[in-house]
């Protein structure tokens, strides 16, 4: 056999900058060398939730030392634009505020502390108005962002009354800050012509470039965004960027000298968007033995003060809300509702979560009700074949593999000995219960607005047959870089460490998506592959018309290519191939094929795919204290087959992590003004390496190619495991319910902190 590459698809190479990361040397946007005559700039945030703007005094700021630009709504030469949807949201308020933390005034200055100095002596006059804050203030007042959006399939309202048991109930969702450990962060920098460059901690520069090109009134063409990487972004860096790159921008044109914007953890919490929290009602009909007959729910997100991407959102949570479950009727439908807080935005999952922990939630109430075991209900509801595999958006479900998954992992864990185990101890333990959950994962893999899911590549060779690539997606973490890479890697049959990945610009590829919907390796993997056999293609004719051999002759394999009987070495081909004037470069498109979606029938296909896994977790609940802990949390999960497994397992286990961090500690807390009370780690808890389960075993499933043809089988897994935290929750609640009689559903809302964990105690009879 033929020796083999080093770094080809399927190998655990390590992330391509994992020695920068651990020893500092990964540069950031804010560690990029900065100019002689750097400013940096400072923002006036909003005091009140919602106020009209009376007047705004400059004079004292513009006196302070250092300062060099002021800059409010009135001083944009462009559109004072940033909407990803719809227009009317505003990087600079204009008029009036509508939350606690909106940006009003821009200063650049010498320093930070000058700038904030500045800042300090800005003097504004309010006119409050009153403010709605909770989605039940929302609703109450009938306040929404856009309009209201409803899946339908059969006809829930008459099924439900022909259902043996009906039951209904309520609970809340938490939302949940991003916590990158890099803040919003962008630096202008003003070129020749008034070009302006824009490096920006985000995950969608094409859209920067789109909203600061609209905000200095120039073309898009005079305006350059690069990013090499951030420092996380889960979908917290979508569409909040812009607003900083668009500041910063507008302040460096003003200054003429470059211009850098970073907030501090305080305002960067206080200031952007986090993962909608929602209010989830349910009234679900079933027979005996648990057969869901039919679904209603109703899905409230509080969406802050504008829309942002919350439609969007909101449909991927109505997408969710039957996971792996066939509803032969259901009637699913969402309120996008508007409140005077941060507008939320993109979080891990898209909305998917939420709607996800709906169903499960029902799932867990009928099996308390009929006293079965929740395992057994799921399984009794899973889609199936032909006539169960439609869901409520009408695209039907063909790659089902969920039973096989919960069959292995229900073995692998033994979770029906576990269960006898738990319930011996809850019978011999007054105040320390146990809990056991099972719960698995569907997640839809594409946008759901179909016009998005493409991308490009630029892919030159070097005559010394190094290879350049540019790619639409961004590195904020997740190894993209690393495993297209490793496919252009296969591609020509070359060591990985042949291969450069450069930073994400807007001028190498253009009109990109951003990086999100899990979808970075399937579409920029698949543009990488495409440039990549458009040249190994050229090679191929070259190397036909040059000794004369038949193209099947032509064969790359270990850094070399077989030519009829020579062997040349792939960098030796390249350089011939140069010299008889053979073009080297080209671009690689790719658009994910079969997709549609029709929002006005809110009918369609979606998802080119679905990613599956499922998880059980076991937990310790003192009744008392209303602490626990995570004993052991079991995982399977299906990411076909994998590019990366050592990634893939880091993704599994970070989005695992970051899921129960949601659903157990990470709490979000306004006043009744509409002050975020948390907005700093003393008082915001993310999970640390105390927080992880005790146990873990994460397994991905083997031999499961995806049947879809992604690129080499694989499948996208940055936001599904999120999900699998869902079973961390339910056996919290699971461990609650042993608090209670039989039959007995606890009323636990999410985030389950300790406080949450003694109210649904102390809420049973
Ligand atoms: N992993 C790391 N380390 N950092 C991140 O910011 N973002 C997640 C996920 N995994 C994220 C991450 C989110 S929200 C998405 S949509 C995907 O990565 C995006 O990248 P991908 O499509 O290349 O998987
Ligand atoms: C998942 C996502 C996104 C999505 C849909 C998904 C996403 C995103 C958008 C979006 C939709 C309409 C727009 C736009 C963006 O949709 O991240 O600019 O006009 O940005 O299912 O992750
Ligand atoms: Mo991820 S929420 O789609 O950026």
């Amino acid at each position: 056999m033929h020796k083999k590459i080093s770094g080809g698809v399927s190998e655990s190479v390590v992330h391509d900058s994992a020695i920068r990361h651990v020893t500092g040397q990964a540069v950031y946007t804010d560690d990029i060398a900065e100019s002689y005559h750097q400013l940096h700039a400072a923002l006036l945030l909003s005091p009140h939730a919602h106020a009209r703007i009376v007047k705004i005094d400059l004079s004292k700021a513009w006196k302070c030392p250092g300062v060099e630009a002021i800059i409010t709504a009135d001083d944009i030469p462009g559109v004072n634009e940033v909407g990803p949807i719809f227009p009317g949201e505003t990087a600079l308020a204009s008029g009036v505020v509508q939350y606690a933390g909106e940006p009003i005034v821009a200063v650049a200055a010498k320093s930070e502390s000058e700038a904030k100095r500045a800042v300090a002596a800005i003097e504004v006059e309010y006119e409050v108005l009153p403010a709605a804050i909770s989605i039940e203030d929302s609703l109450a007042q009938g306040l929404k962002v856009a309009a209201e959006h409803t899946l339908k399939v059969g006809d829930s309202q008459s099924a439900l009354k022909q259902c043996e048991h009906v039951v209904s109930g309520e609970f809340h969702i938490g939302g949940q800050d991003h916590f990158y450990l890099e803040g919003q962060v962008a630096s202008a920098v003003l070129g020749e012509g008034q070009e302006m460059l824009v490096y920006s901690s985000t995950q969608h520069p094409s859209e920067v470039q789109k909203m600061v090109a609209q905000f200095l009134g120039i073309p898009r063409n005079q305006v350059r965004v690069e990013v090499r990487r951030m420092g996380g972004g889960f979908g917290g860096k979508e569409t909040q960027p812009a607003i900083l790159a668009c500041i910063a921008a507008l302040l460096s044109v003003k200054s003429q000298k470059p211009v850098k914007l970073r907030l501090n953890r305080d305002d960067d919490m206080i200031m952007t968007g986090k993962r909608h929290h929602f209010l989830t009602r349910y009234k679900v009909g079933f027979d005996n033995e648990g057969r869901i007959g039919a679904l209603e729910m109703v899905l409230a997100a509080g969406c802050g003060q504008v829309a942002d991407l919350s439609t969007s959102i909101l449909d991927r949570a109505l997408f969710h809300s039957d996971n792996c479950y066939f509803l032969p009727n259901a009637t699913l439908h969402g309120i996008p509702c508007k409140t005077n807080t941060v507008s939320n935005t993109a979080f891990r999952g898209f909305g998917g979560p939420q709607g996800m922990l709906g169903i499960e939630n029902v799932m867990d109430h009928v099996a308390r009700y009929l006293k079965m075991d929740p395992v057994q209900v799921r399984i009794r509801n899973y889609y199936g074949t032909a006539d169960k595999n439609l869901t409520p958006y009408h695209q039907t479900v063909e790659d089902n593999i969920i039973p096989e998954i919960t069959e292995q992992l229900l073995n692998s864990s033994q979770y029906f000995l576990r269960r006898k185990e738990v319930e011996e101890f809850n019978a011999s333990s007054r105040f320390i219960k146990k809990g056991l959950a099972f719960s698995p994962v569907k997640f839809g893999i594409s946008f759901t607005t179909s016009f998005l899911n493409q991308a490009g590549a630029l892919m030159h060779i070097y005559a010394d047959g190094s290879v350049y690539l540019n790619h639409g997606g961004t590195e904020m973490g997740q190894g993209l870089f690393t495993k297209v890479a490793q496919i252009v890697a296969e591609e020509f049959q070359i060591d990985l460490s042949r291969i450069r990945v450069s930073a994400t610009d807007t001028a190498k590829v253009p009109n990109t998506s951003a990086t999100a919907a899990s979808s970075g390796t399937d579409m920029n993997g698949k543009a990488a592959q495409i440039a990549a056999r458009i040249l190994k293609q050229r090679l191929i004719d070259f190397a036909v018309s040059e000794f004369k051999v038949k193209p099947e002759e032509v064969i790359f394999h270990n850094n070399r290519v077989t030519v009829g009987e020579r062997r040349i070495g792939f960098s030796e081909l390249v350089n011939m191939a140069h010299h008889a004037r053979v073009s080297l470069s080209t671009t690689g498109f790719y658009k994910t094929p079969k997709i549609f979606y029709d929002r006005g029938k809110a009918k369609g296909r979606p998802f080119l795919y679905f990613a599956y896994g499922a998880c059980v977790s076991e937990v310790l609940v003192d009744g008392l204290t209303g602490e626990y802990r995570i004993l052991r949390s079991d995982i399977l999960h299906d990411v076909g087959t994998s590019i990366n497994e050592a990634i893939d397992i880091g993704q599994i286990e970070g989005a695992f992590v970051q899921g129960a961090g949601w659903l157990t500690m990470e709490e979000l807390y306004w006043d009744s003004k509409g002050h975020l009370k948390t907005h700093a780690p003393s008082t915001y808890k993310i999970p640390t390496c105390r927080d992880i389960p005790l146990d873990l075993r994460v397994e991905i499933l083997k031999d499961s190619p995806n049947q879809e043809d992604t690129v080499y089988r694989s499948k996208a897994v940055g936001e599904p495991p999120l999900m699998l935290a869902n079973a961390v929750w339910l056996a919290i609640k699971d461990a609650v319910s042993s608090f209670c009689a039989p039959g007995e559903n606890p009323n636990l809302n999410a985030p389950a902190t300790p406080e949450a964990v003694l109210k649904a105690i102390g809420s049973l009879s």
